[in-house]
């Protein structure tokens, strides 16, 4: 059976050639054109960006490498027992374009617990940051220090070929996803539940199953699952959303793989980004203290109009570039229809009834141009309903997640040799001189 660095050696080459075509024979084609709003307005929509793994659909959604979510939940393997596709079986498919076996899968879920320990260094680092320290700004911290053992680094220090960049660039790559469960997790014992024991990583699970385990819900099959298709479906969202933008950009600098996701890490950290999630908890139980459990589709309407009209957004709702409810919150959302105790929480419940009116609202309000959930509003109310209620927590696990896009760029980036991005700015009177011309 092929390994992943195998695989990876096959299929680079061809998309080098890939590459070498087009900058041969497409390199002066149109394909769009650059507008003031685009400069003014946070280049939405702006055609600007390499990235492989994955192109989003402003109706369709996501899709990684031309699949689905529904058709990764038919295809990629799942965890012994468990029916929900894994993390190991998402990288394989970011990483590679193909899908992999279940023993090419579980030999990488091997090789990531084998490497999943933390250096003492690190664990004494992250044991000295206050718990009052939001968890996501350790979390960066704790990922930026890693970089001592960065292979990339130490390579690119000894004089290495740009051809090897790609190799030393994955096995910084593995060596991070590897360890990201246990620094996640240091993180959420130190700060949540100080005093108590991590389990140590059992060789034998899954990186989510190991993740879920040391977060002390390795008990709980539902919650374990749903952690492996949340962490698997946010794994990647092409590349121009913010966290994967800046892993893009970083990275461009040769940067090793621990600094650019580290950089990554505080972009996700921004409420417009992926601290929505902790936004929306806070806020649906909000509505909860304030109108009851018992809501009718009249009070959420009359609450989300306060929200509106205190000139805040609606949190997990609106995206830079879906236009459609996100199919990402419709498979999260099916997994909650599928448990029957999912079904009954009033939480659950609560997010329901929310996208039942919620559409209208903001469509009536008339600023948004997507009115439809994101993956946000939903995402967070699984782990509150299971007891995993800190949500100032939530965006780590994303962070988690978010690696597994962000390190397939860095290795594909390094492997096709991309430039150092460098876009060209301008002052507002050099704007209104490049008009007048
Ligand atoms: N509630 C109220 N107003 C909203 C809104 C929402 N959910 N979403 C967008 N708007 C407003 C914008 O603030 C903007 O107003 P101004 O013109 O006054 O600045 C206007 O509608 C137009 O915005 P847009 O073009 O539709 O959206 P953007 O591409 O600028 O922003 C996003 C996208 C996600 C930042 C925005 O929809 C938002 O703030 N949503 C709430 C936060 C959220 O859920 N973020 C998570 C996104 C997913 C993720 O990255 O994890």
């Amino acid at each position: 059976t092929q390994s992943l660095r195998e695989t990876l050696k096959e299929v680079i080459p061809r998309k080098q050639e890939q590459l070498k075509k087009l900058k041969l024979e497409h390199s002066q084609a149109v394909v769009g054109e650059v507008k003031v709003e685009h400069i003014l307005g946070g280049m939405r929509g702006l055609k600007a960006m390499l990235w492989e793994a994955s192109v989003l659909d402003p109706n369709e959604g996501i899709r990684f490498h031309g699949l689905s979510i529904p058709d990764c939940q038919k295809v990629l393997p799942s965890a012994p027992g468990g029916k929900e596709m894994t993390a190991e079986s998402m990288l394989w498919l970011l990483m590679t374009g193909q899908v992999p076996t279940v023993e090419q899968s579980r030999e990488l879920s091997r090789e990531l617990a084998e490497k999943g320990d933390l250096p003492a260094f690190v664990e004494e680092l992250l044991d000295s940051l206050p718990a009052n320290l939001h968890p996501m700004t350790q979390l960066g911290i704790g990922v930026a220090a890693l970089n001592r053992d960065s292979k990339f680094q130490a390579a690119y220090e000894k004089g290495m070929k740009k051809s090897e960049y790609w190799t030393y660039t994955l096995e910084d790559c593995i060596d991070l996803v590897a360890k990201l469960p246990a620094l996640a997790a240091r993180i959420y014992r130190n700060v949540y539940k100080p005093g108590t024991d991590l389990a140590p990583i059992d060789k034998n699970l899954d990186l989510v199953g190991n993740y879920s385990n040391l977060l002390g819900f390795g008990n709980n099959q539902t919650l374990t699952e749903y952690l492996r298709l949340y962490i698997a479906l946010h794994g990647d969202h092409e590349g121009g959303n913010a966290s994967a933008h800046t892993s893009h950009l970083v990275g461009s600098t040769l940067s090793d793989p621990y600094l650019s996701y580290s950089a990554a890490l505080y972009a996700l950290a921004g409420p417009l980004h992926g601290l929505a999630n902790q936004e929306v908890l806070r806020w649906q139980l909000a509505m909860q203290e304030e109108i009851g459990t018992n809501v009718s589709h009249d009070d959420i309407k009359a609450y989300l109009w306060r929200t509106l009209k205190g000139g805040q957004v609606v949190p997990g709702y609106g995206h830079g570039v879906l236009r459609k409810p996100d199919p990402r919150f419709i498979a999260l959302q099916e997994f909650c229809q599928s448990i029957p105790e999912l079904k009954q929480s009033s939480i659950i419940q609560l997010v329901n009834k929310t996208f039942e009116v919620a559409p209208d609202v903001l469509k009536e309000h008339g600023k948004t141009k997507n009115p439809y959930p994101n993956v946000d509003a939903t995402s967070g109310c699984v782990l509150y309903h299971y007891g995993l209620t800190e949500f100032k927590y939530y965006t780590v696990i994303f962070g988690v997640s978010r690696a597994l896009g962000a390190v397939t760029q860095l290795v594909w980036a390094r492997a096709l040799g991309l430039p150092i991005e460098r876009p060209k700015s301008y002052s507002m009177d050099a704007l209104e001189g490049l008009i007048k011309n």
